[in-house]
């Protein structure tokens, strides 16, 4: 890469062509033969004793484990305590055993087949769990932390997460120049090549609010990725094709030269908590066995595997080299070598006692005092989220006016910050608003609030405006949320880069860190989640499942049919309600805690609301949970400026709630005998709704209840709904086309609840194949014709169900 600050440009020059430098102590050149030692016999170990399990072994690249712990011991020496590692499945269980120091039973007890978990959830693979532990470092004597975060086959997935992780400790810590927390990421050479999460990953390192000061790269350099098909090979990049991926310094080093590597190491680590800046440690290996160990390499590359076979392994050259200088004596070697391979018998044997996977012993963000000593959430209980008035007030008025004095806004801003300021005297609040004041209170709280996304400060629909930009003073800002109370937690709001996959990663990332933090995703439009979808399937969706761990992600998802085309338009609910775990034939029992317990039972929980004020709760009940679970939001984009999608306080204020459902409220109640259809709905659908039914003159006659928690389905409150109107027709109405949207999710599930015996006609748009028209009088027609179904009360007549 191109480098062109003179400084570093001559302290690289400096390290690496002054003559001699590379020279190590024998005490040196000892610590790292045993480190070497431990690496190659700990793969040795799980070969004999495990030869047909597959393990992703290092050989060929033994040299990683010594190159890591070279890394975190200079690193320690300069003041880091906290390192933070991503990883692949090459070398992992090595690192776990040899530089994390995870106690080997543990690790080798996995290998049973009789193994069960005996936690929740389904677990996964061994070479996937996360882990954290505490130790002193021996090379300095200092205290230091190591956490390997967990991470889903999808090569290069966890990067971004990794990265979220170590920028929250740094934040949580007060250490903003990664002073004393870093993180490691390690990849193989064809994934950290091909992935383009890589690249996503170190284009945040330049971003303020995404910086973690520096990460330290090291690649596993096979020139091999999978197979070893001769194509894929060749299509694998060599040293060079590495280098041009990031916008860092690479050192390429051979992994058959120990010293060299560990030289290497040293300035990687002296330059990244010199300069605060990545680097890359290139090793350029070769992969001994195949991609496992049920791999046969022959079959594909004959004639390298030849060649590779005739390797030395490097342990070996390297006790050659130091028997030969007098470093060692061959029987201190060996004596080495038993002494490990005692230590590997001796954890064998105890692992035999341990029949039960504990997935909680492999966390790697653990939660103090946030769970019970058993690790379960303290209740089933969630206090009620509304708030005092003058709080209300305060941030109202907060939310209206600029805090620094001779701080100059655009007029059109002082419009809306004057209509705020309207609003907050009439007792009433929009969606913009309704945020503002769900995140100020949060922050009173003592609750960190970090918002990231593309544009977010000012809103992708201009209706936010968390960041004030003085019109005379270049680069001038103001952030009034900060300026809320004495005493406070702070507020983060972050444009982001243009990345979904890499930012959504980076933001669930950093909502592991803490419980005590609301960390929001916003989509610039909902379409565009699906680029990050990996981050979804594999973390957000099955993370708790997998690795036992509580994530309280909000994914912000505009969503909403305006006739604005076929992206832009629907935030695509029908996929994340497709993934949800709750089960549409079984009717739950009705437990006291019922909606706080189905919240805790769920993996993930969609909502889509009509109103500011429930948009406000949902907010705040996230973290009244005593747990955590993420949240995905479908948030509106016409309803931010609609005349009737405004709340009072009355909802917002010291005992109101989030509202799972909201019945009808009108006169429809009064006689439900009269009632001839309830239709259920969600969202803003709900305004089109209202306004035809007025037109109609149909108030006495039709019902509208709305839906505003979709997953887990309040199956408890529709009961009620269904029970009240007994001879109605039940209609699910939705803008949606047939084949998207919430049909598919509600159906079974309302008709669990009337034990198959009425129907749930679907009233909405047709199936199609894009989510949105892009013709406006398209739009209109079939807005036009499903309102016409919907108040039809003939529709359904005859009908077979
Ligand atoms: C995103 C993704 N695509 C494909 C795979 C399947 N896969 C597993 S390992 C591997 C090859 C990895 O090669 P490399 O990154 O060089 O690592 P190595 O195994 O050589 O250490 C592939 C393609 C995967 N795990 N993740
Ligand atoms: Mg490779």
């Amino acid at each position: 890469m191109f480098i062109n600050d003179v400084e570093q440009c001559q302290w690289i020059r400096q390290k690496f062509e002054t003559p001699g430098v590379m020279k190590f102590t024998n005490e040196e050149k000892r610590t790292l033969l045993a480190r070497l030692v431990r690496s190659m016999r700990f793969e040795d170990f799980l070969a004999r004793k495990w030869s047909s399990e597959k393990r992703f072994g290092l050989e060929g690249c033994e040299v990683m484990i010594p190159a890591l712990k070279t890394i975190i011991d200079k690193s320690s020496e300069m003041g880091i305590e906290y390192v933070i590692m991503g990883m692949p499945h090459r070398g992992r269980l090595n690192v776990l055993a040899n530089v994390i120091r995870k106690e080997l039973e543990q690790i080798f007890c996995q290998f049973d087949p009789k193994l069960e978990a005996a936690d929740e959830g389904s677990g996964d693979v061994k070479y996937h769990l996360g882990m954290y532990h505490e130790r002193i470092n021996r090379a300095t004597n200092k205290k230091i932390t190591l956490s390997l975060v967990a991470n889903p086959s999808h090569l290069e997935a966890v990067d971004p997460v990794v990265q979220g992780k170590t920028k929250a400790e740094q934040f949580y810590r007060g250490d903003t120049e990664g002073k004393k927390v870093m993180s490691i990421l390690l990849h193989g050479d064809a994934a950290f090549a091909g992935q383009g999460v890589v690249y996503e990953t170190f284009h945040l390192s330049d971003l303020p609010s995404y910086t973690t000061n520096g990460t330290i790269h090291v690649v596993v350099n096979n020139q091999i990725g999978f197979t070893t098909d001769p194509r894929m090979a060749r299509s694998s990049p060599y040293p060079t094709d590495v280098a041009r991926v990031v916008n860092a310094p690479i050192f390429h080093v051979n992994a058959d030269d120990p010293e060299a590597v560990m030289y290497v190491c040293n300035v990687a680590a002296e330059w990244r908590n010199t300069f605060n800046k990545d680097v890359v440690v290139d090793l350029v290996c070769y992969r001994r066995r195949g991609h496992n160990e049920m791999d046969e390499p022959m079959f594909t590359q004959p004639l390298m595997y030849k060649q590779i076979h005739k390797q030395v392994p490097v342990l070996k050259k390297y006790a050659d080299k130091l028997i030969a200088d007098g470093t060692v004596t061959l029987q201190e070697f060996e004596e080495e070598i038993a002494k490990y391979d005692r230590i590997c018998e001796e954890a064998y044997t105890r692992s035999k006692d341990k029949k039960i996977l504990h997935i909680k012993h492999w966390l790697d963000s653990p939660w103090p005092g946030f769970f019970n000593l058993d690790g379960e959430p303290k209740s089933m209980t969630c206090t009620p989220t509304g708030i005092a008035e003058d709080m209300l007030t305060h941030i109202g008025s907060i939310a209206s006016s600029v805090p620094l004095e001779d701080f100059k806004i655009h007029t059109g801003l002082s419009r809306i910050l004057k209509a705020r300021m309207e609003m907050t005297k009439n007792r009433v609040v929009d969606w913009a608003l309704a945020e503002y004041m769900a995140f100020g209170s949060l922050l009173k709280e003592g609750i960190h609030v970090r918002l990231s996304g593309q544009d977010v400060e000012r809103g992708t629909f201009s209706h936010r405006h968390h960041v004030l930009h003085d019109q005379e003073v270049d680069k001038r800002t103001c952030v009034p949320m900060n300026h809320l109370w004495e005493q406070q937690a702070p507020y983060t709001v972050c444009n982001s880069s243009l990345s979904e996959y890499g930012v959504l990663g980076f933001e669930l990332g950093f909502a592991m860190a803490s419980p005590n933090a609301l960390v929001c995703w916003e989509a610039q439009f909902g379409d565009f989640h699906n680029t990050a979808q990996c981050i979804i399937d594999q973390f957000i969706s099955s993370g708790q499942a997998k690795w036992v761990r509580h994530n309280g992600i909000v994914l912000l998802l505009p969503h909403g049919m305006e006739g604005m085309g076929p992206e832009h338009s629907s935030a695509r609910p029908e996929r994340f309600l497709q993934m949800s775990n709750d089960d549409p034939d079984a009717y739950p029992e009705f437990s006291e805690h019922f909606e706080v317990s189905q919240l805790y039972e769920c993996n993930w929980i969609v909502v889509n609301c009509s109103t500011p004020a429930n948009y406000f709760h949902v907010l705040r009940r996230q973290i009244s949970l005593p747990f955590r679970k993420p949240l995905i939001i479908l948030t509106p984009k016409s309803l931010l400026r609609h005349p009737e999608a405004k709340s009072s306080f009355d909802e917002m204020v010291s005992g109101m709630s989030f509202r799972r459902v909201i019945p009808e409220e009108g006169i429809a109640v009064e006689v439900p005998n009269k009632v001839k259809r309830v239709i259920f709905c969600t969202g803003k659908v709900y305004y089109d709704l209202l306004k035809e039914r007025k037109n109609q003159d149909l108030e006495g006659q039709v019902a509208l209840t709305r839906l505003e928690q979709i997953s887990p389905f309040p199956f408890d409150l529709l009961k009620e709904e269904l029970e009240r109107y007994p001879g109605a027709d039940l209609v699910w109405c939705q803008e949606e086309h047939k084949n998207s949207g919430f049909y598919d999710y509600v159906k079974p599930r309302f008709r669990t609840i009337v034990n198959h015996t009425r129907p749930i006609w679907y009233v909405g748009r047709e199936p199609a194949a894009a989510s949105a028209t892009g013709n406006k009088n398209t739009h209109m027609v079939s807005l036009r014709k499903f309102l016409d179904t919907a108040f039809n009360l003939e529709a359904f007549e005859g009908k077979m169900f």
